[in-house]
């Protein structure tokens, strides 16, 4: 590859991560060719249509697949720079699992040759690179291995993880600073070069396994951070304190920024990743392992306080807000809440609603509860209790007067101006937590 030219791009996998990237990459100008296992997938890129939802990524790529910068394939090709976006899931114990990074080492390996660049961009446990570099090695002994000969290599190999917020991908892709992480210090030049081309954020560069271990402490310092807010909400809750007024005046001290509470932690990150560390560590961890409890027990807690309330009103009909895994997106997976409404409609049927405005219909695991999707203005005439478990921003504006004589369990504080209890004279009115 010439440092003048643009170079061609692989990027292996096209999922939340993928997709985005390569669509990116193809608007700075380089030919993009996207690799994915699913031909459904790579049919809809190629007809310039999207299979994930993400905010303006459906015109993106319809129009760098019009011009003819992106293409997507099952078979992958040679490149000058290859990213490789994979899920990296873990085990019933916890354990990681990097085998679709190796499998996507395999596919690259017998198209690799001198001057390539590889790009590790899953979020991995420590050392991971390290890895995908042996395995490279192991397969092609043809070719100069960074960290593997006192010559020149004949590629370089970096990690550089993606760190968006979903619902701001593209964005965030764009202008967020990212850390690249060579297995050389001249890997992370090659890979710093390819970064500057479609990134405005600050390229900072240093070793692979600082960089993997950077990504994995980001979430879990979130974790353990919303442990916190989520243990407050309990004690706070225990006490008869209003968690969310007692957040909100700490947070006036300039140093104290506690973060919010709710049903639990959700989405494909946050909620995995510390495993990462403990795993690799699992003596040195007890305070991230315990954040992952808390977050997890906090789940259950709303369950059980969910139940109770509706158990304790057998005529009235409830409606759960929202199944998303945080507000304004339509991402249902790994969701808190939609475990919430789910446990509550195999219990109590019929009497369970549930508004999102972000579905179409209620995912499989409401089929034959009896539980039905309705809409929020229906929920505000019709429906005596109101569980309120994600906080997009739809439900926030509803105004108290269409909210004033309900039962209200407000599991992310988006009413402060909802009477409590207390005020009421009946118990239950609106739990804190
Ligand atoms: N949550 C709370 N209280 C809060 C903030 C979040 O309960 O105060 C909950 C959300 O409702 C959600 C979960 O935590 O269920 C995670 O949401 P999030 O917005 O914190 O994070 P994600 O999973 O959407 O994205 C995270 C981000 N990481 C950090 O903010 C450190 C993102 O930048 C990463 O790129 C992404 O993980 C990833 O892919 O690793």
């Amino acid at each position: 590859m010439k440092s003048d030219l643009k170079p061609d791009v692989c990027v292996v996998g096209l999922g939340y991560i993928g997709l985005p990237t390569a669509a990116i990459i193809a608007r700075a100008g380089c030919k993009v060719q996207g690799i994915d296992v699913s031909q459904k997938v790579v049919d809809t890129i190629n007809r310039g249509e999207i299979h994930i939802e993400e905010v303006d990524l459906d015109g993106l790529v319809h129009g760098v697949v019009s011009r003819g910068l992106l293409s997507a394939s099952t078979t992958i090709a040679p490149a000058d720079v290859f990213v490789i976006a994979v899920p990296t899931p873990f085990d019933k114990d916890h354990a990681p699992d990097i085998s679709y990074v190796l499998a996507a080492g395999r596919s690259v390996a017998p198209v690799l040759k001198a001057g390539d660049v590889v790009i590790l961009e899953s979020t991995s446990p420590v050392g991971t690179t390290e890895q995908l570099r042996d395995f490279i090695a192991e397969l092609r002994p043809d070719l100069k291995c960074p960290g593997l000969t006192r010559e020149t290599p004949d590629i370089s190999i970096a990690y550089c993880p993606e760190r968006v917020l979903p619902g701001r991908i593209l964005e965030e892709l764009t202008n967020n600073d990212r850390s690249i992480g060579g297995i050389s210090p001249r890997c992370a030049r090659k890979a710093l070069a390819f970064y500057k081309r479609f990134v405005r954020g600050a390229c900072v560069t240093t070793d692979a396994r600082s960089a993997e271990m950077t990504k994995l402490v980001e979430n879990a310092y979130r974790d353990v951070n919303i442990a916190f807010a989520n243990e407050l909400s309990i004690v706070a809750d225990s006490m008869g304190l209003d968690v969310w007024e007692v957040i909100r005046l700490a947070n006036r001290h300039p140093r104290v920024n506690i973060l919010q509470p709710g049903p639990g932690v959700g989405g494909h990150c946050i909620a995995v990743d510390p495993w990462f560390i403990v795993h690799g560590a699992p003596e040195a961890t007890p305070l991230i392992r315990t954040a992952r409890g808390v977050n997890d027990g906090k789940i259950r807690h709303v369950i059980a306080k969910a139940e109770e309330l509706v158990a304790a009103h057998p005529d009235a009909r409830v409606a759960c807000l929202g199944l998303a895994f945080k507000a304004n997106i339509d991402d249902f997976r790994e969701s808190p809440a939609r475990l919430v409404a789910a446990t509550l409609a195999r219990r109590f049927g019929h009497r369970i609603h549930v508004v999102e405005p972000y579905a179409a219909e209620l995912p499989i695991e409401f089929t034959d509860t009896g539980a039905s999707l309705i809409d929020l203005d229906t929920a505000l005439e019709d429906c005596d209790i109101l569980v309120v478990l994600v906080d997009h921003d739809v439900f926030r504006v509803v105004p108290l007067a269409e909210r004033s004589g309900k039962l209200v369990y407000d599991t992310r504080g988006i009413w402060p101006d909802q009477p409590r209890a207390a005020e009421q004279r009946e118990p239950g009115l609106r739990l804190a937590s």
